[in-house]
């Protein structure tokens, strides 16, 4: 049973809170500070922890946009997104600061360890999870297992060619479908101050920006299906979430051969999947 403590620092938001028998039963948020250093964003994360009543000892997850390797160091892969984070030991500082039961792992991995087990990916074998916000994001559960590498870097969908750009990312490639899909990307076309702001914006750009951004994350999904044969894909995140994007989605996918169109459905659990994801010990998800 889930229980205790979780950080989610995302590129925008680092959000935190206490759970109870798998339910957020408390949660507080605070924007991320994407030029911070090391310590000042642990001291963000403690913070919010200190607000809910947190002690140290206490079960704790956490969850961050960046890599996470086998020995807990942690590096931004879009290094415009978390400027001062280049390969900190994350873990080690969290056990001087919170005590020894912690785990730590990638924002989306944890949400689609959450989304495999609690969410859209129950029954699955083969899921597929996407999270389209400041990045995009991603994970693949295979028969119950989460893909990951020794670096870190497995499951960082965000980071292969797309069709649609030519454009530098923050990764040092060019032309990723993070550089043409995630929320940064829509606003810069869209030339409003974020993604939200495009998708109230409702002009033909905005339009625009969030039509091309979709478009390109059908094409991931037939890629992922290709790679992977999936049962089926959720998609969640800030963008993956908002009003009317999945359907923009789906009318791209069903442009695709009938074997490439996976199941794509919208993440169940919402924007607290990555917290419920970051207390989840590993293992087989069924
Ligand atoms: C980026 C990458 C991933 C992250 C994803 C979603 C960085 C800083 N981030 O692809 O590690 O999982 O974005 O992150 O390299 P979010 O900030 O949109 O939640």
């Amino acid at each position: 049973m889930t229980e205790g403590f979780a950080v989610d620092l995302g590129g925008t938001k680092t959000a935190a809170a206490r759970i109870l028998a798998g339910r957020i039963e408390d949660r507080l948020q605070a924007p991320t500070d994407g030029q911070a250093g090391f310590r000042a964003q642990i001291e963000s994360m403690a913070a919010l922890l200190d607000r809910l009543g947190y002690r140290s000892g206490t079960r704790l997850g956490v969850a961050v946009a960046g890599r996470v390797d086998a020995a807990g160091r942690w590096q931004a892969v879009n290094a415009g997104t978390l400027k001062g984070i280049a390969g900190e030991p994350l873990l080690d500082r969290l056990r001087d600061r919170f005590g020894t039961e912690i785990m730590l792992r990638n924002d989306a991995a944890a949400a689609t360890l959450a989304e495999a087990r609690l969410g859209a990916g129950r029954g699955a074998g083969r899921f597929g999870y996407l999270t389209v916000s400041t990045g995009v994001g991603g994970g693949v559960v295979l028969g119950g297992r989460l893909l990951a590498s020794r670096d870190g870097l497995a499951g960082h969908v965000g980071f292969v060619s797309s069709p649609f750009s030519d454009d530098p990312c923050g990764s040092g490639r060019r032309g990723t479908v993070e550089s043409v899909a995630a929320g940064r990307a829509i606003a810069l076309a869209a030339g409003t101050e974020d993604a939200r702001a495009a998708f109230a914006a409702a002009t033909p750009r905005a339009a625009a920006a969030i039509d091309r951004s979709a478009g390109a994350i059908a094409r991931l999904c037939a890629d992922l299906q290709a790679i992977f044969g999936l049962d089926r894909i959720a998609i969640g995140g800030s963008v993956g979430l908002a009003q009317g994007y999945l359907p923009r989605v789906l009318d791209h996918l069903s442009g695709e051969p009938p074997l490439f169109r996976v199941e794509l459905v919208p993440a169940e659990l919402g924007q607290d999947s990555a917290l419920l994801g970051a207390l989840l010990p590993e293992g087989p998800t069924e």
